[in-house]
């Protein structure tokens, strides 16, 4: 029989220019990489960060690689070092960046060479607000994200803070790549529903690759 859309194999879901869904891409590695979080987050364990509003953050937070994203009072900020030991962040499995590279080329950036890999770790009801990723350098390098366990509903919105928003499931496995115009599209999550996720437990966790230098 041809089996014209069997679910067993990664298939792509373009969102919006420059923006690609890559469906259950990651899902083969899955293990891997969760052992992989697991070890991250033993030499830097995830936190609730505060916001420069005065706001605990939801949503957990470790980073591996060069350069780790966080935020305090004063600001957000990429930094090489992690505030809570001043220890160098964790280097960036082959894996991670392996994934994160190919899934990019497929997407039409074969040039991308990620230098940071923040990590998200949702509890239900966790959830990130709308917002924009801009602290990178260079606007022209895509973000790879990579969700893994429970599903999540993505909000993907416009260019301006008050543009309406598309929502669209994230999956275990489900890998996105956002680049060119989409890049400064303000986006978030909203909060997690309970679950227990075979793998990962009542857990979401994601994973964004960046060029941040
Ligand atoms: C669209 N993370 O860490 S990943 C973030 O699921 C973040 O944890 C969400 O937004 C999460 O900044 C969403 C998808 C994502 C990441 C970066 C983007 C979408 C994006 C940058 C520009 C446009
Ligand atoms: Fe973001």
């Amino acid at each position: 029989m041809l089996d014209l859309f069997s679910e067993d194999e990664p298939w792509q879901e373009p969102l919006a220019e420059g923006a690609v869904i890559l469906r259950r891409r990651a899902r083969d590695n899955a293990d891997a990489l969760y052992q992989h979080i697991l070890s991250i987050s033993a030499q830097n364990p995830f936190a609730y960060r505060i916001t420069p509003g005065g706001h605990r953050m939801s949503v957990a937070m470790t980073n591996c690689g060069d350069f780790g994203w966080s935020t305090d009072s004063r600001g957000y900020k990429y930094s090489e070092q992690d505030d809570q030991n001043n220890r160098k962040w964790p280097p960036m499995p082959h894996l991670f960046r392996s994934l994160a590279q190919e899934a990019a080329r497929e997407a039409g950036f074969p040039l991308f060479n990620p230098d940071a890999c923040l990590l998200n770790r949702y509890e239900p009801g966790a959830k990130l607000t709308l917002h924009q990723d801009k602290d990178e350098k260079d606007l022209r390098q895509p973000i790879v994200s990579v969700s893994l366990g429970l599903p999540a509903v993505f909000q993907f919105g416009g260019f301006e803070r008050g543009d309406s928003a598309q929502r669209i499931l994230l999956e275990h496995g489900d890998v996105v790549v956002w680049g060119g115009p989409s890049r400064l599209r303000y986006h978030g999550i909203l909060p997690l529903k309970p679950g227990v996720h075979p793998l990962i437990g009542a857990f979401r966790y994601n994973l964004t690759f960046r060029r941040v230098h």
